[in-house]
């Protein structure tokens, strides 16, 4: 797969934008698209065209019958498997059971995002920590690379890592929702073939609705899949208009809190980090730049939530807060002189750098999933 030759030709059945079977019959029913429009090549379904068109949002969940269908067969194809994580979600985007889906097949771990990360950032010890995470996930690869399918940074890697381990197979594309797996493939297609469609990808989880092939020039093809959803992630909870202030859309700007114990920080009404006990020290905040931060004595924090949450404690508001579940606690201990991250999937994370140790509780919204390790940055 190299960038001078052409390497996709057109060749689809069902909606080239997310795979959905086509149909004309009832514009209620997912695959709908009006007779008049099939003579249109490529054919998009009208949920994408209303996507693509009017940034509409429209997620649908599959459950994991559906994904068992759609995704159980790999393990028994001959192919190279492309995992996709979040790295600003990457405990809560990794596939815990992905051997169980990829039988055998080599699996390149493709972290994607990384135009988040402050531009200070060195890949290599970023490189370097995904290696060690995925070791202890016990996530065997052949290969792990860094990238930003949006922002084309990294992007000759990738293309050199499928193309060395591919061998003239299928590749697969498999991640947990929204991690840009349609989007890394359309930058395949727009910069490596000349094939007019695209697929539909949205800032929404749940986008791709079914396996949808792309045909390389070689006889094999790329398969774009549909998202794993993982209910422990906060974007897979919240609603719609929420989801678009908790995803950052610009690089990561670290907030410094310098705070003595018994002070706790809100970051509107998702989650709560308490400093129970511990010299004062500083604490680094990876979130994104809409959410507001807001500093309170612990001792006050309970009455400021139920007086405030929802209008000064928000994102979320009153009425989006209901559909979320109830706060629940994570105790964390800092052993002296580590440097850690707390990470609160979908969230965000924050770096605890403490020379003395520290006793920190973080509430976040019951099954959200908070997990500590070694500092990314
Ligand atoms: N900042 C940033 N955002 C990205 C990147 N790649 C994709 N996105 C955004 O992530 C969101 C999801 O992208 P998609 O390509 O639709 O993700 P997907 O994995 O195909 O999602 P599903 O089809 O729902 O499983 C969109 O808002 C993309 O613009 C990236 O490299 N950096
Ligand atoms: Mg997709």
């Amino acid at each position: 797969m190299t960038a001078d030759r052409k390497l996709l030709t057109s060749d689809s059945s069902g909606c080239t934008g997310c795979g959905v079977a086509l149909q004309t019959e009832d514009p209620q029913k997912l695959g709908y698209v009006p007779e008049s429009a099939l003579a249109r090549t490529p054919i998009i379904c009208q949920r994408c065209f209303r996507i693509k068109n009017y940034n509409e949002s429209s997620s649908i969940t599959l459950n994991q019958d559906d994904f068992l269908r759609l995704l159980g067969h790999v393990g028994s194809t001959n192919s190279l498997v492309v995992n996709i994580v979040d790295l600003f979600d990457f405990e809560g985007s990794m596939i815990s059971s992905l051997a169980r889906f990829v039988g055998t097949n080599p699996i390149v771990l493709v972290v994607n995002k990384i135009d988040l990360l402050p531009k200070v950032t060195n890949y290599n010890r970023i490189l370097n920590w995904v290696q060690r995470q995925a070791k202890e996930a016990g996530l065997k690869v052949v290969e792990i690379v860094l990238c930003s399918a949006k922002k084309n940074m990294g992007f000759e890697r990738v293309i050199e890592a499928l193309d060395h381990h591919r061998k003239g197979r299928d590749i697969y594309v498999v991640g947990a929702t929204n991690v840009g797996k349609s989007t890394l493939i359309n930058r395949l297609i727009r910069d490596y073939s000349d094939l007019d469609s695209e697929l539909t990808t949205s800032q929404y989880p749940g986008t791709t609705l079914d396996l949808v092939r792309i045909p390389l020039d070689d006889g094999s093809s790329i398969i774009d899949t549909p998202g794993i959803v993982y209910k422990h992630r906060l974007t897979e909870l919240v609603s719609k208009s929420d989801l678009v202030k908790l995803m950052p859309d610009k690089v990561l700007k670290p907030l410094v809190f310098q705070l003595n114990e018994q002070q706790t920080i809100f970051f509107g009404g998702y989650a709560r980090f308490d400093f129970v006990q511990g010299e004062r020290q500083s604490f680094t905040f990876y979130v994104s730049n809409a959410l507001n931060p807001h500093r309170t004595k612990l001792e006050r924090a309970d009455e400021l939530y139920e007086e405030h949450k929802g209008v000064m404690l928000a994102p979320p508001t009153l009425a989006e807060l209901e559909l979320l579940p109830p706060w629940t606690k994570h105790a964390v201990r800092i052993p002296k002189g580590k440097s850690i991250d707390i990470s609160i999937s979908g969230l965000g994370w924050v770096k605890a750098n403490s020379q003395s140790g520290a006793d920190l509780v973080v509430h976040v919204p019951k099954g959200v999933k908070v997990s500590i390790r070694e500092s990314l940055i």
